[in-house]
């Protein structure tokens, strides 16, 4: 018999990841109610928020393929414990997040949300003057947090295409941004207080959960955006609101938050200097199929027991499970 793989639903629409799994699993698609029973008998999956509990029932599970490139969801020690193996889909959205961190950027500076609310209501002024005023971006510094494959993309589209200068902070050097794109590293303090628009792309760890904090923001330029589509808890979302509705900052652009979906008392939603949008930076066609296919390869992988598996998380780089 095949071993069994789990799949989200939506997974049926890419022909090419069914026949791949097809040759070496049974697929069976994920039913909410039903999960935990589904994955008592399950060797793969497609899927996220793994912990010790769900790890209790699934004696059969030998890997897990996230469906994205963050994997902060799921308790590596635990499935490295159990010997489960995690994986992931880095590189494949980096230039679609990238996109995104664009369109918010542009958005929060051109004021497009608001505009585009302003014509709808009746464009009273046929020229309505400064509140709709943006700032060019020639010449404007772009600060980082986290230059690594998505950053790097932002980097290069703000760079090359914008022509603005480039700040970063980030555990390692990036020696090529440097080199190539002028980057220069600097404390997280110092990006903060010089940049004009900040873009967030680190991944959530213990070491950058609520890395900007007040103190962090209060350093910002009165006229500086913050853009963060990474996660949500990088940034202190209670903090973010107060120096936003002191006009302390400029604005922010959202596309993660603290709690997912956010809540519907939420105060950000009554900022008018926020631009949000519901965790869609990888969702273009492109990288959503190319993460789906690259789930399936890393699940077929471990299937036919390669070692190591592709895309395995940095963690358990190197090492052999025997479940
Ligand atoms: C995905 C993401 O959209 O890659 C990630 O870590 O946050 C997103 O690209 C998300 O994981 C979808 O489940």
């Amino acid at each position: 018999m095949k071993p069994k793989v789990l799949l989200p639903p939506f997974m049926s629409r890419y022909d090419k990841v069914i026949q791949m799994l097809d040759h070496v699993a049974h697929i069976e698609y994920i039913d909410k109610k039903k999960y935990r029973e589904q994955l008592t008998d399950a060797e793969g999956m497609v899927g996220g928020r793994i912990n010790e509990k769900v790890l209790q029932d699934a004696l059969r599970l030998k890997v897990v393929a996230r469906y994205g490139v963050g994997y902060d969801d799921c308790d590596v020690e635990a499935m490295t414990r159990h010997e489960v193996y995690l994986c992931h889909t880095p590189g494949v959205l980096s230039n679609s997040v990238a996109d995104m961190v664009l369109a918010l950027l542009l958005a929060c500076n051109r004021k497009i949300v608001q505009a585009d609310r302003y014509v709808r209501d009746g464009w009273e002024d046929r020229a309505p003057g400064r509140p709709t005023y943006g700032l060019d971006l020639k010449g404007k510094t772009l600060g980082i947090f986290g230059l690594g494959r998505i950053g790097l993309e932002v980097a290069k589209r703000c760079v090359k295409g914008f022509e603005m200068d480039l700040i970063y902070f980030d555990i390692n050097h990036n020696r090529k941004a440097e080199k190539e794109l002028g980057a220069k590293f600097m404390t997280l303090e110092e990006v903060m207080k010089k940049s004009d628009f900040i873009s967030v792309n680190v991944a959530l760890t213990s070491k950058t959960i609520g890395m900007i904090g007040e103190e962090q923001l209060r350093m910002m330029k009165k006229t500086a955006y913050i853009i963060n589509t990474s996660r949500g808890p990088v940034i202190e979302q209670a903090s973010l609101v107060k120096v936003l509705s002191e006009g302390a900052i400029a604005g922010a652009c959202l596309d993660v938050f603290e709690k997912e979906p956010i809540q519907k008392n939420d105060p950000l939603l009554k900022l008018k200097n926020v631009v949000l949008s519901p965790h869609i930076g990888s969702a273009t066609e492109e990288a959503r199929e190319a993460m789906a296919i690259c789930d399936a390869k890393n699940i077929v992988a471990v299937i036919k027991g390669e070692i190591p598996p592709l895309n395995v998380v940095p963690e358990q780089r190197g090492m052999i499970f025997k479940r």
